[in-house]
């Protein structure tokens, strides 16, 4: 266990105490274990007047895996100081920062507990009509403030030194890149795609793509990523969208964000097929899903755009035609990283409950089946899609 390591509730509660305006007898708090997720350690600390915060405190190894996978509490300041600049450049979709605190490896932030983790939320097939907006402007915002379009020369680089990443970034070396295109230990599927899951391994042209996309998340420094922006980073309500989990940002290519977030939409678009029976209600749902895609990717695409005409201070990158370029480049990338999310959250490590909790193993292998052809696809093809209705084509013929 590790010393730093809050150890008692009532060490949790004097923590926000000193450290947030939250006062009040500490006897009168509750504190509950929250954390779902695979790394952290998360707690909500009410008060008896409703009011309450959220602490996130890292310890020095994966939570699901234990002390045999260790990893650097340096990400908890990442996360921190990325929230904090996320918060500044999208205010509308990032929880407040209260306080980060190295000794104990902790934050505290505001507590969006009215907000539900938004894979729940497409799972039970809630209606999300501002997703797409949300995440988009997040995406556009975010991505173009932290890259050399927006910052000056200096200042971007001393950025990208406080979030040199690697043990996180490693993770997602690993669990994007190598698993799912080998017979590796960790992966973890369904014995009904065995042939399929072969096929792969054996797709040499796939991994020739696939090495390109991780080369290019190894050395393309375009932006402050968020680095795991998959539904379970993103909390929503009807009319609010909110991103939090940044401890895997650094500065990795624009389109490995709004690949992530796609491939995520798109997963759960072919774990529809197994989650319900109702065609009537399923097809409502998927042309929702489908609405939300393009509703991301246009809002991206425009405001990216926007702020690329209007704010760039680099005089060379003003060039119009080099920002069309760039644009085109970023959806290439994205459909490139959706088709890897698509395909490590099916056979990989770190599975989804959009196709876990479909309960029948055949009815699951079709959806997962259609998750692997359509990451394949997306890779594959990403140059010749040329518009997201090429890619939303593509849901009808996988
Ligand atoms: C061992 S970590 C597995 C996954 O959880 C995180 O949220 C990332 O998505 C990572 O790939
Ligand atoms: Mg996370």
């Amino acid at each position: 266990m590790s010393a730093h390591k809050f150890s008692s509730d009532a060490e949790i509660i004097t923590f926000v105490l000193e450290h947030t305006q939250l006062q009040g007898d500490p006897n009168s708090f509750v504190v509950s274990e929250i954390g779902d997720g695979n790394i952290n350690f998360v707690y909500r600390v009410s008060a008896a007047d409703g009011k309450s915060m959220i602490v996130k405190q890292a310890l020095p190894y994966v939570r699901i895996i234990g002390e045999g996978w260790p990893l650097s509490l340096d990400r908890i300041r990442i996360e921190a100081e990325a929230l904090s600049l996320e918060g500044q450049y999208a205010p509308d979709y990032v929880p407040e920062l209260y306080h980060f605190d190295s000794a104990r490896a902790a934050l505290v932030m505001q507590d969006i507990g009215d907000h539900e983790n938004l894979r729940h939320a497409l799972i039970a097939r809630k209606p999300l009509p501002e997703l797409g907006r949300h995440l988009g402007l997040f995406l556009a915002n975010t991505l173009f403030y932290t890259s050399d379009l927006a910052l000056d020369a200096h200042a971007r680089k001393a950025m990208l030194g406080r979030f040199i990443n690697p043990d996180l970034c490693k993770i997602t070396e690993d669990l994007f890149f190598l698993d799912p295109y080998c017979d590796h230990e960790r992966n973890n599927y369904n014995p009904l795609l065995a042939d399929d899951v072969q096929a792969l391994w054996q797709d040499e042209p796939l991994k020739a793509e696939v090495a390109e996309l991780k080369y290019r998340f190894l050395n393309h420094a375009e932006a402050l990523v968020h680095g795991d922006l998959h539904a379970g980073s993103v909390f929503v309500r009807s009319d609010s969208t909110q991103i939090i989990d940044p401890e895997f940002a650094y500065f990795g290519p624009i389109g490995f964000d709004v690949g992530s977030i796609i491939g995520n939409l798109l997963l759960n678009h072919c774990a529809q097929n197994g989650l319900t029976s109702d065609s009537t209600i399923r097809n409502e749902y998927q042309m929702a899903l489908r609405t939300n895609l393009t509703e991301l990717w246009q809002t991206f695409a425009e405001t990216f755009s926007a702020l690329m005409a209007e704010k760039t201070v680099d005089q060379t990158l003003q060039s119009s035609l080099w920002q069309q370029q760039r644009l085109a480049q970023i959806l290439s990338d994205s459909l490139g990283y959706a088709g890897t999310e698509l395909i490590r959250r099916t056979i990989g490590l770190a599975g989804v409950a959009d196709l876990n909790e479909i309960a029948d193993e055949n009815v699951r292998a079709a959806s997962e089946r259609q998750a692997l052809k359509l990451g394949v696809e997306l890779i594959k093809s990403r140059e010749q899609l040329r518009s997201f209705d090429d890619v939303l084509t593509l849901l009808t013929t996988v």
